[in-house]
């Protein structure tokens, strides 16, 4: 087939794509040449409110003024030294990033996948030096339909055939139970309590479909722990970082996990850093060359996380999101209530998702998503009926408000 020859249009990008790229993807079709706050454009100039976030990456807007000009600073200064030599910039990041977020230690990666990997590995060491489980036997307690990354270990626990099939052999060492069920955890606990290193969880599940447990399950699930000296492992990749009206989502029940793993927005989704955080006790099992990476820790990533979070904090995000959550979910109730295409909406600060009232199978949600597209917002099903809406924390109420009528509006040409 031949590549129309106009890169002012999106068929030209999206054919390069289909040519020359793996395929791992299904995108909406949009191509995406410039974005700024809660706006992106395409190649034709057509202007969109984003409510994805790039899940959830871009919490502090797109190309926020304050991290990019950090970016340009710090990338014509010292871009990267590798961890053989010091830099000056990441002691400064890790004592910024430890005290905002009440931890003794912080240990830098690049991805979430990597975070996951490295909270793996320090429960495994620690089972073994700390907690005294026998070589090879500790486990680590994960949730059904988790989304935790892409990596082998970390498909290996997955129980999405998509992401999963046909990239065995898989790890060993994880056990299974039922998100948000309490009683699973613990008669689990109780059977194998002595061998469990960690319980990995999302404090709401993301890729699930937005799954928000109930009110007390992760505060039961931190005194389980605690009683069977298991470490709680939160992964706030998605949820972290102000998205859910809270600077972690772990905050709405008061809890404080002995691993938190952050990702995404730590960087306000312009370079990637992920880190891993805990207090002393449990991060010391990591020695000099047990773990590490090229980029971890770079001066640019330093400068960037640490102005990312400034901006989260100087712009009460985390209230905003929650100020602005609260505004959404009630306007989308109050569509619901005569709605017969919207099943529900769920969420907390501005991680929401409504459920399609057709099968998991059926393409209405897709459509939905085509539609919004073309009436000027940009959002994205997940597992078939349900679309996820997460703009960045930035909005405005007016602009909150014109997005809910973009939405209703795009819903009610669906009600028939
Ligand atoms: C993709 C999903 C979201 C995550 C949690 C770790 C990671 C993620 C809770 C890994 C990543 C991303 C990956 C992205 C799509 C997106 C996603 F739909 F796949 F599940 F957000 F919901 N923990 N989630 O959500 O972080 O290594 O990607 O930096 O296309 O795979 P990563």
């Amino acid at each position: 087939m031949a590549i129309s020859n106009n890169p002012h249009t999106s068929e030209y990008h999206i054919e390069l794509e289909q040519k020359y790229g793996a395929g791992n993807y299904e995108p909406l079709p949009v191509v995406l040449e410039r974005a700024q706050g809660v706006y992106m454009w395409d190649v034709e100039g057509k202007k969109y409110y984003d409510f994805l976030s790039a899940y959830s990456a871009v919490n502090q807007g797109h190309c926020h003024p304050r991290i990019i000009k950090v970016l340009q600073e710090q990338s014509q200064k010292l871009t990267l030294t590798s961890r053989a030599f010091y830099n000056n910039l990441l002691g400064e990041f890790e004592k910024y990033a430890t005290e905002y977020f009440g931890f003794d230690k912080l240990l830098p990666m690049n991805t979430g996948a990597e975070a996951v990997e490295t909270g793996l590995k320090i429960a495994r060491r620690w089972a073994y030096e700390k907690k005294g489980v026998q070589e090879n036997e500790a486990i680590i307690i994960v949730c059904k339909n988790n989304f935790h990354g892409r990596t082998t270990t970390i498909i290996s626990f997955s129980n999405d055939p998509i992401a999963r099939d046909n990239f065995g052999p898989y790890t060993n060492g994880f056990h299974k139970v039922e998100y948000d069920n309490i009683e699973a955890l613990e008669s689990f606990m109780e059977k194998e309590g002595k061998r469990i290193a960690g319980f990995l969880v999302e404090p709401i599940q993301g890729e699930a479909g937005v799954y928000v447990p109930k009110d007390g399950y992760l505060k039961k699930a931190k005194e389980l722990c605690e009683k069977h000296n298991v470490l709680f492992i939160a992964d706030e990749i998605q949820t972290g970082i102000a998205r859910t009206g809270k600077l972690l989502a772990v905050d709405h029940e008061n809890i404080k996990p002995d691993l938190l793993l952050l990702g995404k927005a730590l960087s306000g989704g312009v370079y990637p850093v992920s880190a891993v955080l805990a207090q002393d006790e449990v991060m010391e099992v990591i020695t000099p060359g047990s773990h590490g990476s090229t980029f971890g820790g770079n001066p640019i990533a330093a400068a960037v996380a640490m102005e990312a979070l400034k901006v989260v904090e100087e712009e009460n995000l985390a209230e905003r999101a929650d100020v602005l959550g609260k505004r959404f979910r009630e306007a989308l109730n109050k569509y619901i209530s005569t709605s017969k295409i919207v099943k529900l909406v769920r969420g907390k600060g501005l991680l929401n998702a409504i459920v399609i009232n057709d099968s998991e199978e059926s393409d209405t949600a897709w459509n939905i998503c085509l539609r919004l597209r073309d009436n000027g917002l940009l959002a994205k099903p997940t597992h078939g009926n349900i679309i996820r809406f997460a703009p960045p924390l930035v909005m405005t109420e007016p602009q909150l408000d014109e997005c809910v009528s973009i939405i209703t509006k795009t819903l009610e040409e669906f009600e028939k």
